[in-house]
Order: structure tokens, then sequence, then C-alpha cells
């Protein structure tokens, strides 16, 4: 598989500049923006780390939806700070974009034209408190199981943007798992409601790891040049392992009959999600793909005035810089 797809993706590169490419790689150099690198490792970064910037700025939606409705003034001070940070990494992820080549206005206007995906997570709906929770507690906790990798990948600005979105990311779990303990530990009602949360939360989130290995189109060739450093399967057994200890502390329960700790491999056996579901979500028809685009397409056409208000501050004052010279 690896051979196929480094001739599909890389044909038209010189040999010896791949293979001292791959030397490189293999050898664990960061791979800076003005170095050479084949065509295909620049376009599969432009998709991952495109696809991951919008997936932050998208991200922010179901969240941002209950700031105005935090029980407490605490609660919507960290919820603000969070969905703030979120919006934080998609800039560093664009700007990393960028040194490959590709406009922040690009790639916007590929994901509004649906070419370019944002992570299936967000087409879900969070219906009440519990789920700000769940999203704490098991999106970021995928996010940072699939993200502290990436602090190695072998491009530096993808690396250095993913360091520092580590970080506060890390935080952004301990809040979930935090609020969703406090509903776990509150009243019948509010247990209900984590446990619920839990229910509707735990495959999306499975999913966020992409198609199991053998579906998988790009983690050959994305491994070969540690753009990826793990398989899909590898970190979504590390996210189960992780996460079914905390449910069990919290005393809720896992939505799957069949997880069961298998001695021999030291983790749990667990269900693999509906894969059928993850295609139909990828292909447009989640519960909340159109509101999103939406959403998107809404705040882009907004700010249109401000991008052209910009645009037009920076072309006087290169005008002024010229006249003075
Ligand atoms: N959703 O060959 P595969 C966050 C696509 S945001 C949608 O395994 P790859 C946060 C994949 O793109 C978390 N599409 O792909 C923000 C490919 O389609 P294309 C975002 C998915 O790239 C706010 C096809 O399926 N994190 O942290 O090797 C609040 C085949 O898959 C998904 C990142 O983006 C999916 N879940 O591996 C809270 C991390 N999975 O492009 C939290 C960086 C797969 O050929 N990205 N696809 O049309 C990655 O690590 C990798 O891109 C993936 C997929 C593991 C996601």
């Amino acid at each position: 598989m690896y051979a196929q797809m480094v001739k599909s993706e890389a044909t038209n590169d010189d040999p010896e500049l791949l293979a001292a490419f791959q030397a490189r790689i293999d050898a664990g150099e960061k791979i800076e923006p003005k170095d050479w690198m084949p065509e295909g490792y620049r376009k599969t970064l432009i998709r991952q780390i495109g696809q991951h910037a919008h997936s932050e700025v998208v991200g922010q939606l179901p969240e941002g939806n209950w700031i105005t409705r935090a029980p407490t003034l605490e609660r919507k001070a960290i919820l603000l700070a969070k969905v703030q940070d979120e919006a934080g990494h998609g800039l560093y992820l664009y700007c990393a974009a960028e040194t490959l080549g590709v406009s922040r206005d690009d790639l916007t206007e590929q994901l509004l034209s649906g070419r370019m995906k944002y992570s299936s997570i967000f087409n879900y709906p969070t219906l009440n408190w519990a789920d700000i929770g769940a999203v704490g507690w098991l999106v970021d906790g995928a996010a940072i199981m699939n993200q502290v990798p990436l602090q190695r990948t072998s491009f530096g600005p993808y690396s250095r943007a993913m360091i520092r979105i580590c970080k506060e990311e890390s935080f952004h779990q301990r809040q979930g798992y935090d609020l969703i303990r406090v509903m776990a530990q509150g009243t019948a009602e509010q247990k209900a409601m984590a446990q619920d949360a839990l229910n509707r939360f735990w495959y999306p989130s499975l999913m966020m790891f992409g198609p199991s290995d053998k579906d998988s189109v790009h983690s050959a060739q994305s491994m070969a040049w540690k753009i990826k450093i793990n398989t899909n399967d590898e970190l979504r057994q590390k996210f189960v392992d992780q996460t079914v200890p905390q449910a069990h502390y919290l005393g809720l329960t896992i939505p799957d009959e069949a997880l069961a700790w298998n001695e021999d491999k030291g983790g749990w056996d667990f269900s693999e999600p509906d894969w059928s579901e993850f295609y139909e979500v990828l292909k447009g028809n989640g519960p909340c793909n159109t509101d999103r685009m939406e959403a998107r397409q809404k705040a882009w056409n907004d700010g249109a005035w401000f991008r052209d208000g910009l645009m037009a501050h920076a072309r006087k004052s290169a005008a002024r810089r010229v006249a003075a010279e």
C-alpha cells in the first residue's frame, strides 16, 4: 500500500530528492516551509492542517451556543475562555497551513464550497448543559489523544502549533470532566443527564479518530512521512482505555454491552461505531451539517466589510510608505 501511494502522490518528483527527503524524515529532522518537499507531502499537510483548523473554528459553534445559558458565572467564564481558545487554535493552524502556500481565504472558500472537511463530531447537537461536560471530557479528550503525538509531527510549523494547542487542550478536557463529575454526583435527574450525554457522545467521539485502519486511505503514507505518528485504531484504543476508568469513577456506564477488559492485550475490547453513520455525516447528512455550514457562511459574509477594510488600510499604508521613500 505504501509503495502504491508513494507512486500515486509523488510520481513527478526526482527519485534522488525523494530519497534524501525520506532520509531526513527517517532521521527525525523537522521539515521547514522553505525546504524541498514532495508535492504529495505538501498536499497532505494542507488537507490535514486545513481540516484541523476548520474543526477548531466550527467546533466553537456547539459550545458557543451555551455561553449565555451557563448555570453560574464561573462556568460561563470557563466556557467563554475555552471557546475563545478554540478560535486561537484555528488561527495557529491556519498560519501553519499558510506556510505551505495556501491562504486562509482559500481554505475558508474550500470549506464553504464543501471541498474541505471538518471533524464529524461537530455535526452533532449539544442539547443540554450536560452535553457541554461531555464535549470537554470526551471530544477534547479524544482531540488530545490525537494531538499529543502530533507535537512530534515532521512539519515544523504544525508541530510547534500543536505544542501550544495541547497545553490549552488539556485544560479543556479537565473542565469538561469536572463539569460532568458535578452532574454525575448531583441529583438523580442530573446524573441521568450526564449518562444521557455520555450515551449520545460516546460513538461520535470514537469516530473522531477516523475510519478503522483497514479503511483509512491516508494513514500508510502519512505515517511514512511522519505526518501522523499513530494509526487511527491505535489512538481509538488508547482513548477507550483512558476513558472507561474515568466513566467508572463517575458511576456512569459506557453504552456498549460488548465492553470487556482483555487481559491479553491489556486493554478494553469495545464495539466499533456504526461506520455507515460516519460516512453519512461526512457526506453532509449529519444532524447539524446544514446549520454548521450556514453559520460559517453567514460569519464569512458578515465579515466581508471588515476584511475589505483591512485590505484597504494595508493598501493605503503601503502607498504612503512608497510615497515617503
Ligand atoms: N471527521 O485516511 P483517513 C478539536 C476523513 S477538533 C471528518 O484515516 P487521515 C476541537 C479524512 O479526512 C479535532 N473527516 O484520513 C475543536 C479522509 O477524507 P479526505 C480535529 C474525517 O487524514 C473545538 C477520510 O476520512 N482534529 O480538537 O489520515 C472544540 C479517510 O480517513 C474524520 C484533527 O483534525 C473525521 N473524524 O486521518 C473541541 C486532528 N476522520 O480528506 C475540540 C488532525 C477521517 O481524503 N487530523 N476523516 O477527503 C488527523 O489526525 C487526521 O486527519 C484524522 C484522519 C485522524 C482525523
